[in-house]
């Protein structure tokens, strides 16, 4: 295949289109990309290309007269091609139409730039228009790289065959999630069945994956997918599992709900400040009337937090924020870590921190280093998860102070502040300390999943 690309910037091209697969499929004489400086065809004395707008306003627009020469000239170069303008009036750049373009022995991409080019450009010039998104970009560089990669993995002999099949959009479905080595990343394992050596078993995990998949994100390309009926069924089967909700709360405009997943006054305090500006409604446990127990058989703060917030994602259809926090001393290598909640089987926390004060009894201050963490798990009912985590630096303070937080706080020595964790006003506790610090960061994600 031959592209033919007209821009005022062809130095763009050469990274984009010099690199991995397009390169590769270049150097391999599959494709003959050309490149054409629209400048070379201005003629006056400063070789211009732009213009002010007739009846005034903004930008410039592209002349007619060395663009359209500049078309023609190329045109006449080789065999007949289409010439294709990238702009964002142009129909909408899909598989189908990347499959159609990729059947073509040759295309002359023009891509457009400033506010647009002149209208008779397109009506004399021009045989098609082509949209990447709608979204507006600078101009049609990008937008004509992203053309010709999607078009050149298409051509013979450049990506094997089997990847094309199975990727998103062949099938009008998107893909399934893949796994690589190792089995457990961050506390997260790879799904068992993938392990199981069982390949029809694979098969279909992989295919409901798909449609699960598909249904969650991109429920309008499953009109045109070519699906069984069984699994029409199961589909359906899905929607009223995962849907119900999804259209409840996008026909109201009320804010959507977010579910604290705890059971801890204190935290839910914490959270409904640090989270006050997210324009969501906290519900908690109690308020659905839910009573979960979740056992935290996790080894880890962020696999803690993810079996929590799925959990209670799933049972309640809600997006789900769940916590994990612990106190790491470094005296004690890092203990009581994960374990903090349950240190030395006490069950009360002012026992938890007396016995770890008498661990660290004589110990001098240089050795009292300490720091608290927190990972947040943010889980939606479809399974997707999201984490942050925030970290507060202090000390193992040699007495109990205040009577603020909860927790470990009244033994958590601030320098910083001269005071204990405990001692804070509930808005200097979550400026400084690891659960505001991980709420915060969740809180662009929590605008993405909730869709605020
Ligand atoms: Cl093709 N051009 C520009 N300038 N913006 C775009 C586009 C094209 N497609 C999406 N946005």
């Amino acid at each position: 295949m031959r592209i033919d690309i007209l821009t005022l910037f062809p130095e763009m091209f050469a990274g984009p289109l010099g690199e991995s697969i397009v390169g590769r499929a270049a150097r391999e004489g599959r494709v003959e990309i050309l490149l054409h400086n629209i400048r070379d065809w201005a003629h006056d004395r400063h070789r211009t290309v732009d213009d002010y707008p007739y009846g005034g306003g903004a930008g410039m627009v592209l002349k007619a007269e060395p663009l359209g020469a500049a078309i023609e000239a190329v045109r006449r170069m080789g065999r007949p091609a289409p010439v294709i303008l990238l702009t964002p009036q142009g129909r909408l750049l899909r598989q189908p139409l990347v499959e159609e373009l990729a059947g073509r022995p040759r295309l002359i991409l023009v891509c457009g730039h400033y506010e647009g080019v002149d209208e008779r450009v397109r009506l004399l010039h021009v045989d098609e228009e082509v949209s990447i998104g709608d979204y507006v970009l600078t101009g049609g560089e990008v937008p004509a790289m992203v053309l010709v990669d999607a078009v050149v993995r298409l051509l013979p002999g450049v990506i094997e065959g089997a990847s094309l099949e199975q990727e998103s959009h062949h099938s009008n479905l998107l893909e399934h999630p893949h796994y690589t080595r190792p089995a457990t990343y961050h506390g997260l394992t790879v799904p068992p069945v993938l392990l199981s050596g069982h390949h029809a078993e694979i098969v279909r995990w992989r295919r409901h994956q798909s449609l699960r998949r598909t249904l969650l994100r991109r429920p309008d390309l499953l009109e045109e997918a070519a699906i069984t009926p069984e699994e029409r069924a199961f589909l359906e089967e899905l929607r009223r599992e995962v849907g119900l909700q999804g259209t409840a709360q996008q026909a109201s405009s009320a804010p959507p709900r977010l579910l604290l997943a705890t059971n801890n006054p204190g935290k839910v305090r914490e959270y409904r400040e640090i989270l006050r500006d997210l324009p969501a409604t906290l519900v908690t446990p109690a308020d659905l009337g839910l009573d979960l127990q979740v056992e935290e058989t996790g080894q880890t703060y962020t696999e803690n937090a993810i079996l929590k917030a799925r959990a209670y994602a799933q049972a309640a259809g809600l997006v789900a924020l769940a916590d994990d926090s612990g106190l790491e001393v470094d005296a004690l290598e890092g203990a009581p870590g994960p374990r903090s909640a349950r240190y030395g089987g006490q069950r009360n926390s002012r026992t938890r921190y007396q016995l770890l004060l008498k661990q660290m009894e004589g110990l001098p201050e240089a050795r009292r280093g300490a720091r608290f963490r927190c990972v947040i798990a943010i889980a939606t009912p479809a399974g997707r998860v999201y984490t942050t985590e925030g970290v507060c630096p202090g000390r193992i303070a040699r007495e109990p102070r205040g009577s603020g937080g909860f927790g470990y706080d009244p033994i958590f020595w601030l320098p910083g502040q001269g005071k204990t964790m405990a001692e804070l006003d509930p808005e200097e506790k979550n400026r400084i300390s690891h659960r505001g610090r991980a709420g915060r960061k969740a809180i662009p994600l929590l605008r993405e999943v909730l869709g605020v």
